[in-house]
């Protein structure tokens, strides 16, 4: 499978009830690679492209207001089959249907107030790597303990 390059960010209510270490922790222990990191309070102009394909949604206003009203964990990860398996550990939309284990079946209840957005696939992620980050903004890096997780 691809190298691949997915979009996360820590939502406004994650950051506000503290959970970036142990959000951030999860990608880490998985095994993913952080290549982008950067803490913002994203702009309304950010916001509505970042969800332009909602925009037709009744909840799209208030999903626009919730992501600009504080500062968010906006990240990019890196790794085989890192966009799928991100949606995994971030699990369901509905919290309240998302499995224990993943960041909203453990840390959510309200669909409103999910904590984490990850790309949903390979065209999303390279559009929101490229709203969120600049190239030089991205870091290639090999961690010393690659080889005890990557056969090849
Ligand atoms: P996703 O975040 O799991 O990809 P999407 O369907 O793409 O889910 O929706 C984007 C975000 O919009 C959700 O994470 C959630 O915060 C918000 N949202 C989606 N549906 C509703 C709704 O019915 N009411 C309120 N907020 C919603
Ligand atoms: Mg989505």
């Amino acid at each position: 499978m691809d190298r691949e390059k997915t979009f996360i960010a820590i939502k406004p209510d994650g950051v506000q009830r503290g959970l970036v270490s142990e959000i951030l922790g999860r990608f880490e222990q998985k095994g993913f690679k952080l290549i982008g990191l950067k803490f913002l309070t994203p702009s309304r102009e950010l916001a509505e492209q970042h969800y332009g394909v909602h925009k037709n949604k009744p909840f799209f206003n208030g999903l626009v207001e919730f992501i600009t009203s504080g500062p968010v964990v906006a990240m990019v990860w890196e790794g085989e089959g890192v966009i799928g398996s991100a949606r995994k550990l971030i699990g369901s939309t509905k919290p309240l249907e998302a499995e224990p284990g993943t960041i909203r079946g453990d840390f959510a209840v309200n669909i409103g107030r999910n904590v984490i957005h990850g790309s949903d696939g390979p065209e999303t992620a390279s559009f929101e790597i490229s709203l969120w980050f600049k190239d030089s903004e991205l870091t290639n890096w090999t961690p010393s303990d690659e080889i005890w997780r990557l056969e090849n």
